[in-house]
């Protein structure tokens, strides 16, 4: 399978990461973003909104990390990530559509604006911040994992854009719980960092 992927990506990052963690070959295909090579028509045909990550697999191509890791997930003969019930199945996505919202609207976007220089804003992305960081860091108070009882890809969809969020400028040192969360992900075997990871801000 081919991953089409950017190194300082949390998207990314999340498959990449994912992949590690259950030991699932990968072939990355890099795409630099700053030479504009996500507007290069082939890459439009694999995804016309030209953004990575995408997976192909053979015949088939998929686009949005979120849909990329239920895949990956779901093609594993042990389901512990991803298990085959409705109700686990729908926990789990609760916490994707955090990731490709709140998180994406808050210490994701304040990480484009302050590392990248995206032209979005920084009060909306801070007022996204701070009504989603008390919510996880409560959650994680009583659970040591997001969705189930173990650590899936809800977590996995989850880590990249929070651990980063000091690149943005967020303090996570409010917020004792999540931190402790993040070391539970670092320490799983077979864990692989992203460029920043460990950035204080
Ligand atoms: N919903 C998509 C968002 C993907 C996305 O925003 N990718 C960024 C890199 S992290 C991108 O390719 N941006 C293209 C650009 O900025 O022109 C996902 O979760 O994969």
């Amino acid at each position: 399978m081919l991953l089409y992927d950017l190194d300082v990506s949390g998207n990314c990052y999340k498959i990449r990461l994912f992949a590690a963690l259950t030991d699932t070959k990968l072939d990355l295909v890099p795409v630099d973003l700053a030479a504009g090579e996500n507007h290069d028509p082939d890459f439009r045909k694999l995804n016309p909104f030209g953004e990575v990550p995408v997976l192909v697999d053979g015949d088939f191509t998929l686009r949005d990390s979120q849909a990329i890791l239920v895949y990956l997930a779901a093609r594993l003969a042990d389901r512990a990530w991803w298990p085959e019930d409705a109700m686990s199945q729908a926990t789990i996505t609760q916490w994707l559509s955090v990731a490709s919202s709140e998180v994406r609207n808050g210490p994701n976007a304040a990480r484009l604006i302050r590392k990248f220089g995206y032209p979005l804003d920084m009060g909306t992305a801070m007022r996204w911040t701070d009504k989603l960081l008390p919510v996880l860091n409560a959650h994680v108070e009583t659970q040591d994992w997001f969705a189930l009882r173990r650590p899936t890809i809800a977590d996995c969809a989850l880590f990249p854009y929070l651990a980063l969020a000091p690149e943005g400028g967020i303090s996570l040192t409010p917020y004792p719980a999540l931190m402790r969360w993040l070391d539970r992900v670092r320490d799983l075997p077979g864990f692989i960092p992203v460029p920043g990871l460990y950035g204080d801000c």
